[in-house]
């Protein structure tokens, strides 16, 4: 047992933060700030003599909303097992975990100073090399290495019963996948485009389709996926890049995290071309398809030559991948979590970006089945304005 597992749970100050983290600072802790400005979890950076280690600590609701929305802490624990499980699959792709204390809800991670999240460095118009390459070979891995396809049926059930349908699956359902369609008190968008988040409202083929694909979501139980692939879900360092925040990590399809990723570099590229940075847009049309082609490549090469069925298998997720990108480019601009891609940009070319944004999500939710990237990527940030 460790020195900290009968603790009460308390949230955690930045004194007390210190105490708790003493032993992974060689003894004795020096300073603390909390660093997290995500929508869940508190996190802190712990100092000791020339030593780091960052406090992931989940609290009791929804932090982006307050006390209203309570959650449990439980996604403390499934991000501490799903760090564990992805790393085994991807060396060196997900923080090391250091401890996890279950009482306090809290994670030590090895602190990755001097990383910035992909999209920060997207708004900033920095070349990223490398990045989507990594990205993409940690959802493949992660994915085959945890599908029936490559995984014991045995090993899999137990896993596939640690990593159940969660509270944040919940969460995810409803904001991506219901709150958008429906006049939700969650929903957050600008007064510039209210007509258009009414119409997406009113649009029946769409809600049909949302509606289906949240079906999809709660019962395609094909591999443990991260479960909110984004890129502020990437953290890039000089030499590296690594996946972070895997609380919604569960047994779910195939095509959600790729979907989401490709989602997010369409919301920076629609960004990009919005704002007149024409050059950047491109270098986000080549970051699109690196992740593409580089997570087709490490698929086929985790394949198992005894399953005679690799092009189908890639055919159908590309095309659940592209229906899943629409529904989180439309849930960007008008449910409860935005991104600052778009949400930084002035006046009137926010909402312009906004309205290309929607177009592309609802073209790739409701469009034909998406036959290759090239498809998928033209109508995510190429469809007529939504006016
Ligand atoms: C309620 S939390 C809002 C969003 O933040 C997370 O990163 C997920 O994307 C979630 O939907
Ligand atoms: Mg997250």
């Amino acid at each position: 047992m460790s020195a900290t597992a009968t603790q009460q749970y308390r949230e955690f100050d930045r004194d007390s933060v210190q105490v708790f983290a003493a032993p992974f600072v060689g003894g004795t802790a020096r300073s603390a700030e909390e660093i997290g400005d995500g929508n869940l979890n508190r996190v802190f950076r712990v100092w000791g003599d020339g030593l780091s280690v960052v406090v992931k600590q989940a609290v009791p609701y929804l932090k982006i909303v307050g006390s209203s929305w309570p959650l449990t802490r439980h996604r403390a624990r499934i991000e501490s097992d799903a760090c564990v499980e992805h790393r085994k699959l991807v060396p060196g792709f997900v923080p090391d975990v250091l401890h996890f204390d279950e009482d306090l809800s809290a994670i030590v991670f090895e602190d990755l100073r001097g990383y910035s999240t992909w999209r920060d460095l997207l708004v900033a118009r920095t070349a990223t090399p490398g990045v989507a390459e990594r990205a993409a070979a940690y959802s493949a891995g992660v994915l085959l290495g945890t599908s029936h396809l490559t995984l014991d049926s045995r090993a899999r059930k137990e896993m596939r019963q640690r990593f159940a349908y969660s509270e944040l699956c919940l969460v995810t359902e409803d904001l991506v996948f219901t709150a958008p369609y429906t006049d939700s008190p969650s929903n957050r968008f600008d007064e510039e485009i209210a007509d258009v988040a009414r119409a997406l409202r009113c649009d029946r083929s769409l809600r049909t389709a949302a509606a289906e694909l949240r079906f999809a979501f709660k019962t395609r139980d094909e591999a443990l996926v991260h479960g909110d692939l984004h890129t502020g879900s990437v953290l890039v360092g000089p030499h590296d890049a690594k996946v972070i925040d895997l609380e919604f990590a569960f047994f779910g399809p195939f095509g959600f995290d790729p979907g989401l990723l490709l989602a997010n570099l369409a919301l920076s590229r629609i960004a990009h071309e919005a704002s007149g940075n024409d050059r950047y847009a491109a270098v986000v049309d080549g970051c699109a398809e690196l992740f593409w082609d580089t997570f087709a490549d490490e698929c086929r090469r985790r394949w198992r030559p005894t399953e005679p069925w690799y092009s189908r298998f890639l055919t159908s997720l590309l095309a659940d991948a592209a229906r899943f990108a629409g529904l989180e480019m439309i849930r960007r601009i008008v449910g409860l979590a935005h991104v600052a891609d778009i949400d930084g940009l002035p006046l009137p070319t926010r909402t312009a970006a906004q309205r290309n944004a929607l177009a592309g999500g609802r073209a790739l939710v409701t469009g034909p089945p998406c036959a290759n990237f090239e498809e998928l990527w033209l109508r995510a940030t190429q469809e007529e304005t939504f006016v």
